[in-house]
């Protein structure tokens, strides 16, 4: 029974990151038996005996330094191939001796190989690694085909961008080993099928873990003054994930415009002195849904899903709207609009508001929306960016009707125009400027003379 032993690593602990042998399993000279990983680098220690695992000495978390034994093994008659010292110094190797020989590499260099350190011979396995004097600045290309496929660095950048079983990539390197480059095509793939994969259920996994990003500040508010802390509401909760999905998952665009609405705002308010104290109030909110389904009719891509490659174009016209609620924001959606009259428009919008107040809002009352309208009118405001209700592709925002001095070519003078702002947010990956632009136009055409709803 030989011992296989860690080799001179520079005099320092370093901690096992993973192993690749197991007890009874065969191991052939130069097959990595652990990786190491300090601050800076990794590199595999290889086994220089051709033969079985009897006994595994140690896990990965252990610190490891040198001539610690690794594992017991029993050498098989097979001859061991001489793994040789030799290091390729000062030039590229030619891929014949990539394969036979060890490679010295920085982690953070390209393919060009450095100029190694000398080998400590006096180690007794004779290593295919070498070591600064102060860390653990190189790593060892192991060339040994039919184990790890892939050099240290190459395994170090799949576990960063969390790749758990590098066995998944496919290798595009001699004898199919595994490349960094064909590390990035794995992943850039990974996330273009997690990103449809999304597209197409809805389901929120989280690509944050994927952005790299920086962790989130975390500061002592009551260092600074009195705070007082109160839990999100459920729903607030639910649409804050919703919301956050939408906004990192789409590209969205905001195309501001402006609709002329003295006329249709007069036509509103002799509506509702007419019905009195008979029906319910009829809101301006009701004339943009009936006007946004007449649009989408005319633009019928922005009444769409995209589920991956494909749209899903929708002949129905659902309309959502946003509600403010003491907990939060719910929207509530209008089915078939194009069936519904101003009026019956009106008393939905009033009923499904009241629910949502109320928190008796149905869930069938919240879905199948086409597109959403979100009305900030009432408040001010002069422009915004709604973001976009998932899986619907285009979002209106509505913003507070003020008088505008508008040149008038009749009386050659200013007059005052009643006049309403429209920010129309949409999906870049399915609706372009110009269609935007004039969606945008032509609902302002439809609500400066809502004549034209009827054409
Ligand atoms: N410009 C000027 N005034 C407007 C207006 C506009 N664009 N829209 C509405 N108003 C006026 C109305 O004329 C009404 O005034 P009068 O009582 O004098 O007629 C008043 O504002 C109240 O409006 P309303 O009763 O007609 O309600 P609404 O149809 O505007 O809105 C609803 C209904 C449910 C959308 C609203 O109550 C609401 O919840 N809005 C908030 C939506 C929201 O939260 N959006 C943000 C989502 S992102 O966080």
């Amino acid at each position: 029974m030989l011992e296989l032993k860690v080799p001179d690593i520079g005099g320092v602990e370093v901690p096992i990151i993973e192993v690749h042998i197991k007890e009874g399993a065969t191991v052939r000279v130069d097959d990595p038996l652990i990786t190491l990983e300090s601050d800076k680098a990794s590199m595999d220690i290889p086994s220089i005996y051709t033969g079985t695992i009897e006994k595994l000495m140690v896990k990965v978390g252990d610190k490891v330094s040198q001539n610690q034994v690794i594992a017991l093994i029993s050498q098989s008659q097979e001859k061991d191939i001489n793994v040789s010292s030799k290091v390729v110094n000062e030039k590229i190797i030619t891929q014949k001796e990539e394969l036979k020989y060890p490679v010295i590499e920085t982690l953070n260099s390209t393919n060009k190989p450095n100029k190694p350190n000398d080998l400590n011979n006096s180690i007794e396995v004779k290593p295919a690694i070498s070591v600064s004097n102060q860390n653990i600045e190189t790593v060892i290309f192991n060339n040994v085909q039919h184990f790890s496929h892939a050099s240290p660095s190459v395994r170090k950048l799949a576990r960063e961008l969390g790749i758990s079983n590098i066995a998944q990539v496919k290798g595009s390197g001699l004898k199919n080993r595994i490349t960094h480059d064909d590390i990035k095509a794995y992943v850039k793939q990974a996330l273009q099928s997690n990103i449809h994969q999304q597209t197409n259920n809805g389901s929120n996994n989280s690509l944050a873990s994927n952005l790299n990003l920086i962790e989130w500040p975390q500061v002592d508010f009551a260092k600074f003054g009195a705070i007082e802390q109160k839990a999100l509401s459920r729903i607030q909760k639910l649409s804050g994930a919703n919301l956050h999905r939408n906004w990192v998952m789409i590209p969205h665009v905001t195309n501001n415009d402006e609709a002329d609405i003295t006329e249709l705002e007069k036509f509103r308010k002799k509506l509702n002195n007419e019905d009195a104290g008979k029906t319910i109030k009829i809101t301006l909110l009701a004339f943009l849904v009936k006007a946004v389904v007449v649009a989408l009719k005319k633009f019928p891509t922005f009444n769409s899903s995209l589920v991956g490659d494909d749209l899903i174009l929708k002949k129905y016209f659902n309309i959502g709207f946003a509600a403010d609620t003491p907990n939060g924001l719910v929207v509530p959606v209008i089915k078939n609009v194009d069936n519904k009259g101003i009026i019956e428009i009106a008393n939905e919008i009033n009923d499904l508001a009241q629910a949502a107040r109320n928190g008796t809002l149905k869930v069938d009352q919240m879905q199948g929306g086409c597109f959403s309208i979100s009305s900030l009118g009432a408040i001010g405001g002069t422009t915004f960016t709604p973001i976009i209700n998932a899986p619907e592709v285009a979002i209106l925002g509505v913003c507070k009707a003020y008088q505008k001095a508008m040149w008038c070519e009749n009386k050659q003078q200013f007059v005052p125009r009643l006049t309403l702002p429209l920010s129309l947010s949409w999906d870049h990956r399915v609706i372009d400027g110009v269609m935007a632009g004039k969606f945008n136009a032509y609902l302002g055409q439809l609500l400066s003379d809502y004549r034209r709803i009827s054409l």
